[in-house]
């Protein structure tokens, strides 16, 4: 490997711009610092190629990879930081200024597509030959502004200046059919460091492209404009990332998307297996395996018997029997909402002969079933067709040779309810995989500080690629240690007060708590709860000057799907009771409010290493996992949560006195949901009436919208079983009293210190480390390290 920025960033900026590089702009410098990094890998990226292509491989599909920044991430990896901070500094550049120049890879929604990121970055920490397979979207998830407090969304052309990490190859494309058009799938490579090793992994993301430059026919004859809409309806399939996170909207675009990446992976994979094992494709899951993130790639199963019944000429059986070898499929939520169910007149117009290969599909399902015993309501209930459309999640779930969730609760909810017959059929199919994320990005990177006293504390930079060992630990923490990590968190604030004051024009004191809620915005996860107890608290402040209240800062960051309207009202209220209470002479000396626009990876860098609370408040049931929370953890914040999603998991992990839960648990809600009557918690449950009341009786301004209104019928005016379905009023008292109380431990330095310390000691298991290599074990793949 090339270990001499001093010598290759230069040349690389010169090349990018067309001038020295002390006459170059920041954006440039940050092009040839990164041109630079590729130079570096560019013969071990190879070599890791050549070495995986030949054995065993796994298949990530994801329709969503939340990238955010790589520039920083590879230095990083590679031990190249302070040689690149010298490289730009010999010439008045400044590395910290370089690497904000960079726009965030935002192709994906939330979780799920940050979590693929996540697991990539284990893959190539841990030498494992793992492949992602996505979508190159022009536009990446919206950009997010406010107007008047109102969410507006703006185009996110996030590659149109250029973007070093992704290499086209030209040589690699694949061609996709659809009955209605045929286009090129061009590939574009991303390579993934890992830390601490010389593989680089490979995530492949497919533009759409015509099959000629120019229809030069229809130019010729007069037909301009159809030759030019036919390369716009070419382009559309990778223009833009749906903008829905666990939502599912039936648009027959999105299902092209859907084919175009799979068949063109798929294809790609096929050809290798052939020129690395012959034409024979009955061995092809003995060198290949599929993970399904989620159900958006599930049309690679119709589509891999397609190749292998069609191109490769296996019978039905044959093919099935590779099939089922071959794919995984993972569930990332239980929210009846998201599964996708596409019309059967859709994939007619766009596919007959998956179509067919479907209908095949289940016609032997049912036969298959009904041999079982299985009854006839069932059957009908989980076909893969049925009542006029397609069943992604059933399709996944009958091809599967596994079936997992997310987390432990998740996984036990799948096989109780969601996925109830499958389980009962197949029980040997399910396991767990809980989430993790990479503690490379998310600690190494984003919170140097806290690093720093890591190494020390443990001797070694060891933890990087084993958080495990952080256990160890949790003794270790003298005095000294916990002043020290108190020290850490607040420079940590300091630096986020004045990214704030500097993006959002809003000061914050460092020595308030910092509260935080930062995820998408959605009803399930109660950000409406969050600011129900903020304007209570104001209300308990304004009626009681004397209340001894300490200090806080409120922050929130979220995007709302743009036809999520209800979403939309509560980021509006949200910014609403920011006004009030920061304009509040009095108040606002304790408590600020800060809504953090366009949250994305890269302020997520920011804001976690700075946090005291992290706010994992869904109703218990609906959040599959959540992986804020891990992060949150890892960085010293602790967690004030229900038991829901991976919450539980951290609290086996901490211990109850080093977390704060609150609220109805999951099996306690049927039986409180009987006799619920959010009425009867409005007029009973002291302050709930007055802050209700408050979104309409013109404390707040919607600005005639209407849509504060809509929110408190949600809650209280609803036909009875549609009202506050997300027990938002139920768990508010509840709710009220674990945040004050942990406010109020936060005085108690040491102790509140000594709480972070087991979090951060106690975020081992939370590493997409040990999920990758639990997913490994699944996928029958090992290390295969080139150096
Ligand atoms: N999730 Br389905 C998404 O971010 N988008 C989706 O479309 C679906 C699920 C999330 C879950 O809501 C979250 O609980 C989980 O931690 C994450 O996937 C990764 O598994």
């Amino acid at each position: 490997m090339t270990q001499n920025l001093a010598a290759t960033v230069p040349s690389q900026i010169r090349a990018v711009s067309g001038h020295p590089a002390g006459a170059s702009t920041p954006m440039e410098v940050w092009q040839g610092l990164s041109a630079a990094v590729v130079d570096a890998i560019a013969d071990d990226w190879y070599a890791t190629e050549q070495k995986y292509r030949a054995g065993r491989m796994e298949h990530y599909f994801s329709a969503e990879f939340l990238m955010g920044r790589a520039l920083l991430n590879n230095l990083s990896n590679l031990g190249l930081v302070e040689q690149a901070r010298q490289a730009l500094g010999s010439f008045g550049q400044n590395l910290s200024e370089i690497l904000e120049e960079e726009p965030d890879a935002a192709l994906g929604n939330g979780g799920l597509g940050r979590l693929a990121a996540c697991f990539l970055d284990s893959c190539a920490t841990l030498d494992l030959p793992v492949a992602g397979y996505g979508i190159l979207y022009r536009y990446g998830l919206f950009k997010q502004l406010f107007n008047d407090g109102f969410q507006t969304e703006h185009p996110d052309p996030w590659m149109e200046e250029g973007y070093p990490f992704v290499l086209r190859r030209e040589e690699a494309q694949r061609i996709v059919r659809y009955a209605d058009l045929t286009v090129r799938a061009v590939p574009y490579d991303m390579p993934i460091t890992g830390y601490g090793t010389r593989n680089v992994n490979t995530l492949r993301l497919w533009k759409a492209e015509p099959m000629e430059e120019f229809d030069y026919d229809a130019f010729n004859s007069q037909r301009f404009t159809d030759a030019i809409v036919e390369r716009e309806r070419t382009a559309d399939i990778s223009r833009v990332l749906y903008p829905n996170d666990t939502t599912y909207e039936g648009k027959v675009l999105r299902v092209r998307q859907q084919y175009f990446f799979c068949s063109a992976s798929l294809q790609e994979i096929v050809d290798n297996y052939v020129a690395q094992h012959g034409t024979d494709l009955t061995g092809f899951a003995e060198f290949n395996s599929v993970q399904l993130n989620d159900t958006h790639p599930v049309l690679a199963i119709p589509e891999l018997m397609r190749l292998l019944m069609d191109e490769h000429h296996l019978g039905w059986e044959e093919a099935w029997s590779v099939v089922t070898a071959t794919f995984a499929y993972t569930n990332h939520t239980v929210l009846a909402e998201a599964l996708e169910t596409w019309e059967i007149s859709i994939f007619e117009r766009l596919f007959p002969r998956i179509l067919e290969i479907v209908r095949e599909i289940d016609r032997r399902f049912r036969t298959d079933l009904a041999d079982r015993g299985v009854d006839h309501s069932t059957i009908e209930y989980i076909a893969p067709v049925s009542g006029g459309k397609v069943r992604m999640a059933w399709i996944a779930c009958y091809a599967s040779y596994s079936i997992n969730g997310v987390a432990a609760l998740h996984t036990e909810i799948l096989k109780r309810d969601t996925l109830k017959d499958w389980y009962a059929i197949w029980p040997e199919r399910f396991n767990n995989k809980t989430n993790g994320v990479t503690p490379r990005r998310w600690l190494r990177q984003c919170n140097p500080r806290l690093s720093a006293l890591l190494d020390e504390v443990t001797g070694s930079d060891a933890w990087v690629t084993d958080l495990s060992v952080l256990a160890d630990y949790v003794d270790a923490a003298d005095d000294t240690v916990l002043d020290r990590l108190a020290e850490i968190k607040h420079a940590n604030k300091v630096d986020f007060a004045a990214w704030v004051a500097q993006r959002e024009g809003v000061e914050i004191d460092p020595e308030a708590i910092f509260d935080v809620q930062i995820k998408r915005l959605h009803e399930y996860k109660r950000q409406l709860l969050n600011a129900i107890y903020v304007l209570d608290l104001y209300f308990r402040m304004k009626d009681d000057p004397s209340l001894v209240v300490p200090p806080r800062v409120f922050v929130f960051g979220a995007k709302a799907a743009p036809g999520y309207i209800r979403a939309k009202a509560v980021i509006k209220l949200i910014n609403a009771v920011a006004e009030l209470v920061n304009n509040d002479p009095v108040v606002s000396q304790i408590l600020k409010v800060v809504f953090i626009h366009n949250y994305n990876v890269s302020p997520a860098e920011h804001i976690i290493p700075a946090a005291d609370v992290s706010e994992q408040i869904s109703m218990a049931g609906k959040e599959a996992s959540g992986t804020s929370n891990m992060k949150f953890m890892m960085n010293g914040a602790l967690t004030l949560g229900t038991l829901d999603g991976a919450n539980v998991e951290i609290l086996e992990s901490v211990g109850p006195d080093n977390a704060y839960i609150f609220g109805a648990t999951e099996d306690e809600l049927p039986a409180l949901r009987e006799t619920y009557d959010p009425r009867a918690v409005y007029e009973s449950v002291p302050g709930l009436k007055r802050v209700l009341d408050a979104l309409t009786d013109g404390t707040l301004d919607d600005n005639g919208s209407g849509w504060f209104a809509d929110l408190r019928r949600s809650l209280l005016e609803s036909s009875h079983e549609s009202a506050d379905v997300y027990y938002v009023l139920g768990d508010f008292e509840a709710y009220r009293q674990t945040k004050d109380a942990m406010a109020a431990d936060y005085a108690d330095q040491r102790a509140w210190q000594r709480k972070a310390w087991v979090n951060i000691t106690g975020s081992g298991r939370f590493s997409s480390d040990r999920t990758i290599r639990d997913y490994a074990q699944v996928w029958q793949i090992s290390p295969a390290p080139i150096a």
